[in-house]
This record gives structure tokens, sequence and C-alpha cells, in this order.
């Protein structure tokens, strides 16, 4: 395997570049690209073309945790200033990354603990509890009984006993009870059990602090522990509480890409991370006062559509359709039809600025964490988000008659979004006996091959969409059924792979299955902190039986074909150490400059944790991989049936990429 990894491949060289259709295979980029050129505004993928990454950083060998260095391992130097090793190095900036993520995704949970207990307390006027089953079930986890409770105070308790998790000294997560047996006694035997949320992120920052820890492999057992204590803790509650206030998703029908802007209807881009923001902007251009309002200043109503994570959340709740994943946010201002682009934390380019500035569009920052550059600030926190909400709205409406000329791409595809761990269960099983037996029944019999996760963003550092929506159409053909979250869901819906449609282009056995329970081989199951639903889906696999004990056993595998950012990093950290063996593509690994810390991911890990994490750069050969491994599992399991490699076939995919 190990020959397979690809530091030694480089992504594309910028200068390879030369048309706009280069830098995308979704059409709607090189057409906003090509406006943006002409009116001389700089994008994320000019940018990329005029700033070589800096190979020192890229391969983690770059250290400045302290004022004599900072320490540039490259040439002849195989050690800093203090003696730290390339290896040292490289895995300590892995694990800064990893913290950085768990952070950020683990931060958002606490939100959301947050907005509950605003709502249960009556902070938050009007404020409702969506999924009160879910709240028992979430209670339940937590160990607090419902029995006899009303919900607003089973839900304050909830809130309570979550937030605890954030801050908790010593035991162990609640929600690690819910990974299979096997798997807790393994991170008990490697103390890599999490036991607060914030305390494995604090020490994560401290073990990589100059002088501390100084050996990869327990630095690196150190970016496992905060991992889980972010999938396994900030990411899950995450999930699980958004479900109890804004509702547990089921499919809804939607459609994605930048034609989903209106051309008569003041448009609202709501692009960042948490469904706060997206829930009260919603309730608010609701209100009979604003549609009046709007059209009272020349526009038949009010769009709200969504970029990023904020997206998938609004989506796959209201059907709220996405503009667009991570690259698209500043291709939907160059449309000049976005009255105003509200944002508030992750993932939020700084460039936005400056292309607003071109246009209309009030950039409007809405987090107390987050102030995009000199943009506007209107808070929408737990404390009086309804009235941020309603201000953001009126700015908006009250922006439309300065609309200049517009130039909106006629391009969206129809989707069906909205696939939860809940409604899996209950699609396979219907109401009375929900359940992932056939799921299990079929991955037996070889009808489904195998499961992959695609997951996570885009990067102007490769082709935009190209690593995704080939990987994944490449997995669908040889029979493995994809669940994609984050920014390569929405990828997915603008290539219009999650229709039930593209069972065409499944592989036969399949694309039976498919028929049979009416779905698409492609499930959208959320946003980046509900990579968490598919630990959750996981689990249940393995409870439900014959696929062995534990999750490292099952023919499944976790793959980002774009990763770009720290939380990526940190989803893949907990997704091997679930036991889910992981591709991430694209670009090239952080931790090339120290090969061994490199091995170790793939077979090192594989040993301690029976995950892996590799790097490969071409969809070709990260879906052959991908195939590979889930084969060496079916082997194992003695479930092997011979099956057909399909290959690449070139006229499907153009067909495909529309
Ligand atoms: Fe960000 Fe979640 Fe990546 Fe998209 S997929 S670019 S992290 S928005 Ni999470
Ligand atoms: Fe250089 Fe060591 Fe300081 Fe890092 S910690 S900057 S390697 S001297």
């Amino acid at each position: 395997m190990a020959d397979e990894t690809t530091s030694s491949v480089t992504p594309p060289a910028p200068a390879e570049k030369t048309s706009f259709e280069d830098y995308s295979i979704d059409p709607t980029a090189a057409e906003m690209l090509e406006i943006a050129e002409e009116m001389h505004i700089e994008t994320a993928f000019s940018r990329s073309r005029e700033i070589k990454p800096c190979s020192t950083g890229a391969q983690g060998s770059c250290c400045k945790l302290c004022a004599m260095g900072p320490c540039r391992l490259i040439g002849k130097h195989e050690r800093g200033v203090c003696g730290a090793t390339r290896s040292t190095i490289a895995a300590r900036n892995f694990v800064r990354q990893v913290a950085a993520g768990a952070a950020a995704h683990s931060d958002h949970g606490r939100d959301a603990a947050l907005a509950l207990k605003a709502i249960a307390s009556g902070e938050i006027e009007e404020g409702t509890i969506a999924d009160p089953v879910k709240l028992a079930r979430v209670a339940g986890y937590l160990g607090i009984s419902d029995v006899g409770k009303d919900p607003m105070a089973l839900a304050l308790e909830v809130a309570d006993a979550a937030l605890a998790q954030f801050g908790q000294q010593s035991g162990e997560l609640a929600f690690v009870k819910r990974a299979p047996k096997r798997r807790q006694e393994l991170w008990h035997r490697l103390g890599v059990t999490p036991r607060g949320i914030d305390r494995e992120v604090v020490e994560a920052l401290h073990r990589t602090a100059a002088g501390t820890d100084q050996n990869y492999v327990t630095l690196l057992d150190g970016a496992v522990k905060c991992a889980l204590a972010s999938g396994w803790g900030g990411s899950m509650l995450a999930t699980d509480l958004q479900d109890v206030l804004y509702g547990t998703p089921q499919p809804v029908r939607s459609s994605a890409n930048l034609g989903v802007l209106s051309k008569d209807k003041v448009n609202i881009v709501i692009h960042g991370h948490e469904p706060l923001l997206a829930s009260m902007i919603l309730d608010a251009t609701a209100e009979p006062e604003m549609i009046e309002l709007a059209r009272s200043v020349g526009a038949t109503g009010i769009n709200v559509v969504g970029i990023c994570c904020t997206a998938n959340e609004a989506l796959m709740r209201k059907g709220v359709p996405p503009a667009g994943n991570m690259l698209h946010q500043e291709l939907a201002v160059l449309t000049g039809a976005v009255e105003a682009m509200v944002v508030d934390v992750q993932c939020i380019f700084q460039g936005l600025v400056e292309v607003a500035e071109h246009f209309h569009t009030r950039l409007i920052s809405s987090s107390p964490k987050a102030r995009i550059g000199n943009s506007e600030q209107i808070v929408i926190d737990e404390h009086r988000p309804r009235e941020a909400a309603r201000e953001i709205v009126r700015a908006a409406i009250e922006n439309f008659p300065n609309r200049g000329e517009i130039h909106i791409p006629n391009v969206s595809e129809p989707l069906v979004a909205g696939f939860s761990h809940e409604y899996i269960r209950y699609m396979l099983g219907g109401k009375m006996r929900a359940s992932l037996n056939p799921l299990n029944e079929n991955i037996v019999n070889g009808r489904i091959r195998g499961v992959a996760a695609v997951v996570g963003c885009s990067t102007p550092r490769s082709v935009q969409d190209y690593g995704v929506v080939n990987v994944v159409r490449e997995l669908i053909a040889n029979n493995v059924l994809v669940v994609v979250t984050g920014c390569a869901a929405i990828t997915s819906g603008k290539h219009g792979l999650l229709t039930p449609e593209t069972m065409e282009f499944a592989g036969p056995t399949l694309k039976e299955i498919c028929e049979t329970i009416g779905i698409p081989p492609v499930l959208h199951v959320g946003s980046c902190v509900d990579n968490s639903r598919i630990l959750t889906i996981l689990s249940d696999v393995v409870e439900t039986g014959g696929l062995g004990d534990d999750i490292d056993g099952l023919p499944a595998v976790a793959i980002s074909p774009e990763w770009f950012s720290e939380k990526a990093l940190e989803i893949a950290t907990y997704a091997m150490a679930s036991g889910a063996d992981v591709i991430f593509g694209g670009v090239g690994s952080p931790v090339a400059g120290a090969p061994e810390v490199e091995e170790y991911m793939i077979s090192g890990w594989r040993e301690r944790y029976g995950g892996s994490l590799r790097f490969i750069h071409d969809a070709a050969d990260i879906a052959a991989a991908a195939l590979d491994l889930i084969d060496e599992a079916r082997r194992a399991l003695k479930i092997d049936v011979a099956q057909e490699r399909v290959l690449f076939d070139m006229d499907m995919r153009r067909e495909l990429s529309v």
C-alpha cells in the first residue's frame, strides 16, 4: 500500500491552468470567473494562481513554535535549533491542525447547547423544541431520565448536561458509550478515551508547545484523543442538539447551484456553519411584514439560499437550496444579484469583502466570534436573535433597489437531501421495524460491495468538483453505496448525483437495491458536524450484526477528495481512530516532510487503531484504493464475492459533469 501514497505527486501546478475551464468542472465557475476578470476582481481562484504554496509548510516541515526559529527543515537540515526532528515537527504541526479543527466543531456544539438552553429558559421568544422524541433519546445518552418531565424542563437539563461535557475533567465523554464495545475497550487500553472536550483541546495544544512532547507516536495519540473528543463529543452534540432544536432531517427536494438565485426576488445568501443563523433568517423572511416590505421595493419576494454547511443544515431541514460549495462564495456575489451575504463562522473568505465592494451586496457578519474584515456586524446569538435577524432581512430588502446589472448562470440541478441516521433506519425497515438489517444483509450477500463516506471541502489547488464527482461516480459504478456530507454533498448535488435517477450510473446490484427502496445511490447525510451521524450509522451496522464486532472490520472507507480545512484533518483523525480507512486527496500529505510519520499514519495507525490515513492525489487512484480497502475487509470477513472492477467511462463522466 505504501507505494500508493503520493507525497511525491504534486498538485497540478497553477501555471497549468490556462483557461477558466481549468479551474472547475462546474461550468458556472468559468462563467463567473470571466466576469471577475473583466471587472478586475480577484477571487480565490485567481489568487491561487498567483500564490505558490510554500513547499516547506505544505509538508509540515516548518516549525514556528518558538523564537529560536522559525526552523525550516529543508535540504540538509534534519533538526531545528532545539534539536526537534522532522518527524516531531511534522507531527506537532498535524496535532495543532487537528486541535484547531476539533475546537471549531466543538465550539459549534457548545453554541447549539447554549441555544437550547436559551430556548428552554425562555430567553429566546417563541422558541420551540422541534423534535421532543429526539430530545428524550439524547437525554438518555446523557444519563437523564425523561419520565414525567415536560419538554422545556427536560431541554434545560439536557442543555446543562451537554455544556458540562465541555468542562468535564475526568471520566469519559457520555457519547463514547455509543461506540461498539470493542472500540471502547481499545480506546481505554490505549489511553485515548476523551475525558472532557475542552480538556482534550487544551492538552493537544499543551503537548505541542515548544519543549513538551517530542515523540511522534505519543504526539499523534494526542491528536487522536483530541479528535475523538470532537467526533464523539462536540460534533455529535452539535448534530443531536440541532436535531432537537430544528428537527431531525428527512428527505426533502431542492436544487443546487448558482441558478437558485432569483432575478426578481431579494436574495439573501446564508453562509457558514451554525443553523441558528439560518433558522432565525428563515423565520424573519416568512413574516408578512417583511414580504410586504419586499413588494414595496419592487421585488416579488425574498429568496434565501445557502453556501457551505449552513446550506446543508438549512437544506435538509427546510429545503433551502444551496447556491454552491465553499469555492462558490465569491462567485455568488459576482452575480450582482445578492442583496445580503450573511455569514457566521468557518470557511468564510476575507476575499468576500473586496468582491462585495464592487457590487451593492451587503456583507454582514453575524457571529460575535468572527468579523470579516471591515464588514458590517449584526450579531445573531442566543440573546436577541430574532430582532437581529429582522434587522438583517430588512437591510437586505432595502438594498434591493441598489442592484445594478445582474448575471445569474442558468444552471441548477434537482436533488434529494436529508438522510439522517434515523431516516435511514426507517427507510430500510419501515416504521414498525426500523433497522439496518437490510443494509447488512445486502453487504453480506455482496449486492452492496461496501459503503463509502465522501466528505469535505473544495480547493482551488486542485480542480473544483473534479475529485468528488469522479470518486463518487466510480464508487457507485462499482456497487459501493455512498454517503456524502459537507461541501462534497453540495458538489454532488450541483452535479446531479443526489437524485434517484443517478441509479442509472450505479452498478447493477446497487441499482437493484436503490430501485427497491426508492433511494439514490448517493445519500446526503448532512453538514460536516454530521460526520458524527456516520459514526452512529457505522456503530449501528456493527450492532445489527453479521459484519464483525467493530467498525475496523467493516467494508467501509472515508474519503475527502478535495480537502482544505484543519477541520477535515480532525474528521480524518477521529474516523481513523474509530476504525475507518481514510483517504484524502487533491493536495499532498501535510506530513510529507517526515516519511516516517506519513508511513505511520498508514500502517502504524492501522496496527494500533485498525484504521489508517493516506493521501492520494488523483481521483481514479483514490477510488481504486478505496475499492481495494473495501475488498480487503470483505475478504477478512469471509463474505468475499469476486467483483468485476468497472473502469472509468469517459462518456458517462462527461455527461454527468454537466
Ligand atoms: Fe468548510 Fe463545512 Fe470544508 Fe465545506 S466541507 S469547506 S470545512 S464548509 Ni466541512
Ligand atoms: Fe525551531 Fe525547536 Fe523553536 Fe521549533 S521549537 S522553532 S524547531 S527551535
